[in-house]
């Protein structure tokens, strides 16, 4: 396909694969990103809730605003974008970096995902180190521990270190791959924003797909404006020499 032209001898010769993906692949599994025009939730901006002052200034709201978000999500199916990356696995040493917090990497059957935000489906205790899957609904907001204090949900909000073991490895692994594939993501959260600099440092191409340009399109060895559920299967179809 001539869109890869000038990456396709990579993409055929390559080993590693490493992906960065954020809120765009969900995008057409119709979860909203965050800074898209449906990326508001009622009249609240998402980069407001998604801080530890929202949540202890009125933790109702923001449990209100996640269980929404996971009623939502838990009805979304993985979309063409996250089948392919999964059936790239099978081709590929394949590892996915994800910015996402919805898992549908792993229910499309990528089994290599790192979470460096955290995920809906998993609650914390904000004192003990009590954490578990979330299986059903709760009683009441906010959900209480068996030590009295309230439950969170298990992700990363803005002001937050990332998981440091998590964080560890995505670099690692962003340093030692062949390829990056940046796919869905404004690439404007840090640190995360980072891994695209730790790949070219390292001599991969990178590759980035997206609607739209970032700041980091010049940068790239191949910027397609298009949608990841368009142009994925289509890395996949080279990758299988087809
Ligand atoms: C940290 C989990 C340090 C929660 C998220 C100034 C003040 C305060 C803080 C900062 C500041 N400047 C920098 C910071 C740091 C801050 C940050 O980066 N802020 C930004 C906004 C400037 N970062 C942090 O706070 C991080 N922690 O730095 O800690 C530290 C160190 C030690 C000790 C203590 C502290 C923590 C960041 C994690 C925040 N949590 N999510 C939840 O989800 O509820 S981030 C949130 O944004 C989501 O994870 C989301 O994925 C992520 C990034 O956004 P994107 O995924 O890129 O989504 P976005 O909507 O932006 O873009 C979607 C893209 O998809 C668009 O480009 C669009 O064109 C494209 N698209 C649309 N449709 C499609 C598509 N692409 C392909 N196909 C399509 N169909
Ligand atoms: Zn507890």
């Amino acid at each position: 396909m001539k869109m890869f032209d000038n990456v396709s001898q990579k993409l055929i010769n390559s080993k590693k694969i490493v992906f960065v993906t954020g809120a765009g692949i969900s995008q057409e599994s119709g979860i909203p990103t965050f800074r898209g025009k449906d990326g508001h939730w009622r009249k609240h901006d998402p980069m407001k809730l998604a801080t530890i002052d929202a949540f202890f200034d009125d933790p109702s709201l923001v449990w209100e605003w996640y269980e929404d978000r996971r009623k939502n999500i838990l009805s979304a199916k993985p979309n063409d974008g996250h089948f392919a990356i999964a059936n790239m696995e099978k081709l590929r040493d394949v590892i996915v970096l994800t910015q996402n917090i919805d898992g549908l990497h792993q229910r499309s059957g990528s089994t290599n995902v790192l979470e460096l935000h955290g995920s809906i489906i998993r609650i914390k205790c904000t004192h003990c180190s009590f954490s578990d899957n979330i299986t059903d609904n709760f009683e009441s907001l906010p959900p209480k521990c068996t030590c009295g204090n309230i439950l969170r949900p298990d992700v990363v909000w803005f002001g937050e270190a990332l998981p440091q073991d998590i964080w560890k490895n995505a670099m690692e692994e962003a340093s030692s791959c062949d390829i990056m594939i940046i796919a869905g993501t404004s690439l404007v959260v840090s640190p995360a924003n980072t891994l695209p600099i730790y790949a070219k440092q390292n001599g991969a191409t990178l590759i980035e797909v997206n609607p739209e340009k970032t700041m980091m399109s010049n940068d790239m060895d191949l910027s397609i404006q298009d949608t990841s559920a368009n142009i994925l299967p289509k890395i996949l179809s080279v990758l299988k020499n087809e």
